[in-house]
């Protein structure tokens, strides 16, 4: 015990000073136990930890650990702006030690595994870190390597991808320098984070050719491994408009599996197994995506490596001090930060009810909320249950319309709602907006 905690005071955690507004980036660990253990500060995790913060359950002590080994939190809804040169890269991202909220620890590390018999955390570095509870909020790895030589064609030709932090902005450059030609736009047939995101990109795009003059001289291609342009039918409906009339040829049942970069040629594969190869000029790659392969090593996840829990209550499956939410979680609902905010008030609740020793019954419906940007100022606003696949709209009007108001919703009010509230733990998702504005509306 003593080794242990002697271990435990020399790793290195940053942790926020109560006493001034300045982050101390070096301190040491409290204890090599704590009562939550949140794994992954991205969305999910950081909404958790500071809910769980403002709790009268955790006043004036730190008994909560925030450990994910990244500098930065990205606002990643914002990506779809900046790789179409609406907004800038900058306005997405903040440093990690600015969001840890005061009550709890940050532990600046990697996670090997967890041990959920013995209640540790595995790190990376060796050690081990003991849990109450744990919420398993690590998100989605990028699989870019699943495409054959994509790796190569990047550097030779025009790819862009705006799930990334370094491809982002080269959507944004290719696009504004596009002289026409071909562009492409893909997405996997697999689960991936806000799968509206891959068209958006071309409807930006679309608009961005049209105003330089060069649209006359461009074909736009969006190859989607799905066998429909959205999961939800009313929206699919629109969507489908939307592209038909901006004169994009949409493909369904294509996926992306090889880009031969010297050809400068994108490889589609049809269920059938048949491949067709297209020329480009342009490229935006969606990758597949896939959670963190410890949670597989962990003997936590389904058979697909997410962490098995009960899409109801976040809680594990077997292991009832276990909870995840967000991307590497196994609720079958589309994968989103609005789906993120509203599984973080549910987890947050089936914790303290776990620790006051009531019953787990808070309950996740599937909320979830794709907007989906259509041009500049425009936007359907998609909001659904992914259990039941009905519409749950928050406004009062008919949401697959584009719609101005919420064009702007989405660029400059809902940022706000996400670093002001969402992060520090005053938002679980607007359910109770939907109740006064959208009456009828129901299901969370
Ligand atoms: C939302 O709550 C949320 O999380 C902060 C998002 O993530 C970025 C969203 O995109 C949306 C649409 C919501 C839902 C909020 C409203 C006001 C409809």
């Amino acid at each position: 015990m003593r080794s242990l905690l002697a271990s435990a005071s020399k790793r290195i955690v940053a942790t926020r000073s109560p006493f001034s507004k300045t982050y101390a980036t070096v301190s040491s660990l409290q204890a090599d136990k704590y009562k939550v253990v949140v794994i992954g500060a991205g969305a999910g995790g950081l909404s958790v930890a500071s809910q769980l913060a403002r709790h009268p359950l955790f006043e004036n002590k730190k008994d909560i650990l925030l450990v994910d080994p990244a500098s930065t939190h990205y606002y990643q809804p914002l990506w779809t702006f900046v790789g179409g040169g609406i907004k800038s890269f900058d306005e997405s991202q903040r440093p990690l030690s600015s969001l840890i909220p005061s009550q709890a620890d940050w532990l600046k590390e990697r996670v090997a595994k967890i041990d959920p018999t013995a209640k540790k955390v595995q790190l990376a570095d060796g050690q081990a870190i003991g849990y109450d509870y744990l919420v398993v909020a690590p998100g989605f790895a990028l699989d870019f390597d699943s495409i054959r030589g994509l790796k190569d064609a990047i550097q030779r030709t025009k790819i862009a991808s705006n799930y990334d932090k370094d491809l982002v902005t080269k959507t944004a450059e290719y696009l504004k320098d596009f002289r026409g030609g071909t562009a492409l736009f893909t997405q996997p047939g697999s689960p991936i984070k806000c799968a509206g995101a891959p068209q958006k990109i071309a409807y930006l795009a679309e608009e961005i050719f049209r105003n330089n003059g060069v649209r006359d001289k461009t074909k736009i291609g969006f190859y989607t491994g799905m066998g429909k342009i959205f999961a939800i039918d009313k929206y699919a409906r629109a969507l489908t408009e939307v592209a038909k009339s901006r004169g994009i040829d949409v493909n369904l049942g294509r996926e992306l599996v090889e880009v031969k970069g010297e050809t400068s040629e994108a490889v589609f594969r049809a269920a059938d197994g048949k491949e067709e190869a297209v020329k480009y000029d342009f490229l935006h790659v969606t990758p597949r995506m896939k959670p963190p392969t410890w949670i597989k090593e962990s003997n936590i996840a389904n058979p697909d490596g997410y962490v098995n829990v009960s899409k109801e209550t976040t809680q594990h499956v077997e292991y009832p001090e276990i909870f995840a939410l967000g991307d590497a979680s196994s609720m079958p609902t589309s994968k989103t930060a609005a789906a993120a905010a509203a599984q973080s008030g549910v987890t947050v609740q089936n914790i303290v009810s776990a620790i006051e020793g009531k019953p787990v019954e808070a309950a996740y419906q599937g909320y979830t909320s794709c907007p989906l940007v259509t041009g500049k100022g425009k936007l359907i606003l998609a909001e659904f249950s992914g259990y039941t696949g009905q519409p749950l709209e928050t406004l009062p009007y008919d949401q697959a319309e584009e719609s101005a108001v919420a064009y702007y919703l989405t660029s400059d009010v809902i940022p706000y709602i996400y670093w002001e509230w969402m992060l520090k733990g005053k938002w679980s998702g607007p359910a109770q907006f939907r109740k006064v504005l959208n009456p009828t509306a129901r299901g969370d």
